[in-house]
């Protein structure tokens, strides 16, 4: 008796929070030939948008915090036919050069960005204010010119459960953003452009905080770049690209464990020029528990330029060795060379791996 005395009180409260958060939050359904920008926004902070299937040709932008937005199985989100005109560009627009657009562009307030370095993408240099608690799920994304989804100023964005296909430069890019997830992703490319690879499928650039969990990632040059200090990146399935994870050259304390990489594209021989499970540019990584097969460049290897399982290295021109890294506890094989170290700083260390090649860093 006293047990079901004490509960009552408690499950009323616990009602009345529910139905606090519900005459607060409403949910908006949107059936094409509606926009889902207007459902974006006409949404209020936490509401849930829930898009019916059907293609929809438009580029989205959220600002508002707290937004869900939800895409019903067989919802297709494809670039408009029409170039956008400069009135209805958003921050996201060509932060990857070319006059690029975003699928999805979820942008903070005040974002400052840095010039256009002519690779990969612009980088934050300020944020006014985060958009927080985005949520992005469900979604099939289509054939962006430049990200499919950007998160560019957000903070506890979550990107799950959706099929991002053909982003020309990135699937997914989160810059300046603080605690982003992306997990449960399906990031592939349909194939190689006269261009060649599509170039990066997630890329974390953050502050702090990036998660990238149990994605499958398909057909890109890069599958995962790590720019972000104690990045999470693990349980990731990769396969056919031609650099599995690259942590860059500074980023401190990234933990890179059980993702499962390989084999390599045949064409990265020629489109790519290199093959690589993992490569260890920054600081104090912990490379762990991952399996990576197949990585070769085919007969175009030579003895500096082989396909590598795990590859230690520091990058030209850049002073910021790679030092301190723990190699441990990995399954390699099939690799051109499984292990090599090519950098010169200091505390990297090879241990309990499984693997062949070379003997001196696979028996210790
Ligand atoms: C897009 O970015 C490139 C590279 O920074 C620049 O040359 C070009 O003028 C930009 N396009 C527009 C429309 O601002
Ligand atoms: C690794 C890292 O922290 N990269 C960038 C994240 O974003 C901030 C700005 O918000 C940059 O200053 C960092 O260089």
């Amino acid at each position: 008796m006293v047990r079901i005395t004490s509960a009552v009180p408690r499950l009323l409260t616990t009602a009345f929070l529910t139905l606090a958060a519900v005459t607060s939050a409403s949910t908006i359904t949107v059936k094409r030939p509606q926009l889902i920008q207007a459902a974006i926004d006409a949404a209020q902070p936490g509401d849930h948008i829930v898009v019916k299937a059907g293609v929809y040709d438009e580029q989205l932008t959220i600002k508002t915090d707290g937004i869900t937005l939800t895409g019903q199985k067989g919802t297709i989100l494809v670039p408009p036919t029409m170039p956008i005109p400069p009135a209805q560009q958003n921050l996201c627009f060509n932060t990857t050069g070319s006059d690029n657009i975003a699928g999805i562009c979820v942008q903070g307030t005040d974002v400052q960005l840095a010039p256009f370095p002519g690779f990969e993408h612009q980088k934050v240099t300020s944020v006014g204010r985060r958009v927080k608690d985005v949520t992005i799920t469900g979604f099939e994304i289509n054939g962006f010119s430049g990200e499919n989804i950007a998160l560019y100023g957000a903070e506890n964005a979550l990107v799950t459960k959706n099929k991002i296909v053909d982003g020309q430069v990135y699937g997914v890019l989160a810059a300046g953003c603080i605690n982003s997830d992306v997990s449960d992703n399906k990031i592939l490319s349909t194939g190689l452009t006269p261009f060649g690879f599509r170039l990066i499928g997630v890329c974390s650039d953050n502050e702090s905080g990036a998660k990238v969990w149990t994605n499958d990632i398909d057909n890109y040059g890069i599958a995962i770049c790590i720019q972000t200090n104690g990045a999470d990146i693990q349980h990731n399935h990769i396969t056919n690209s031609c650099l599995g994870a690259f942590v860059d050259p500074g980023v401190n304390g990234a933990i890179v464990r059980h993702n499962d990489i390989g084999p390599s594209n045949p064409a990265c021989a020629t489109a790519f020029g290199i093959s690589t499970g993992i490569v260890v540019s920054g600081i104090n990584t912990e490379v762990q528990f991952n399996t990576i097969v197949g990585q070769s460049i085919g007969a175009a290897a030579t003895p500096s330029n082989v396909g590598v399982g795990i590859l230690v290295s520091d990058t030209p021109g850049d002073p910021r060795l790679a030092t301190g890294n723990q190699i441990v506890r990995n399954t390699v094989k099939d690799c051109q060379l499984d292990l090599a170290s090519i950098s010169t700083g200091a505390g990297n260390v090879f241990k309990k791996n499984k693997c062949q090649t070379p003997a001196s860093l696979c028996t210790n």
